[in-house]
């Protein structure tokens, strides 16, 4: 799939919507998700031009994969939610109702979570 530059984290990545922000550096932006699933509920989401794993894995340069996923582990650090734990999350695709064609991965925590899948 084509990269719509429209799409909504992209605007947030250039400053065009606002964001309640919780990271940042130069690889990836982390903000809250604007409808909680959880006490805790939040995006991590790489700077660049990649609608889902799949095409940051196969295209994404190795500094931006590195840093991405240190800032994704970063960000559950500094959340409080290594211990006793969290959740990742990356919907992909249409099967998987991916609504915002920016790859995102989702953290939860703040309780216990239930079943990985309903
Ligand atoms: O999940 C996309 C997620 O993005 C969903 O949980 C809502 C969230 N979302 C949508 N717009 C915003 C804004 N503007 N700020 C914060 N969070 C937002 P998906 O995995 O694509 O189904």
């Amino acid at each position: 799939m084509a990269y719509d530059t429209n799409n909504i984290f992209a605007k947030i990545l250039r400053g065009e919507i606002p964001c309640n922000k919780v990271y940042e550096d130069e690889f990836a932006l982390a903000f809250h998700d604007i409808n909680p699933q959880a006490p805790i509920h939040v995006l991590v989401i790489p700077k660049g031009e990649y609608v889902s794993m799949a095409d940051f894995s196969a295209s994404a340069p190795a500094d931006l994969m590195v840093g991405f996923f240190r800032a994704v582990g970063k960000v559950a650090d500094e959340l409080g939610l290594v211990e006793p734990g969290y959740r990742m999350l990356a919907n992909a695709g249409t099967n998987a109702h991916q609504e915002v064609p920016h790859l995102h991965i989702h953290l939860f925590g703040g309780k216990s979570l239930g079943p990985m899948l309903d």
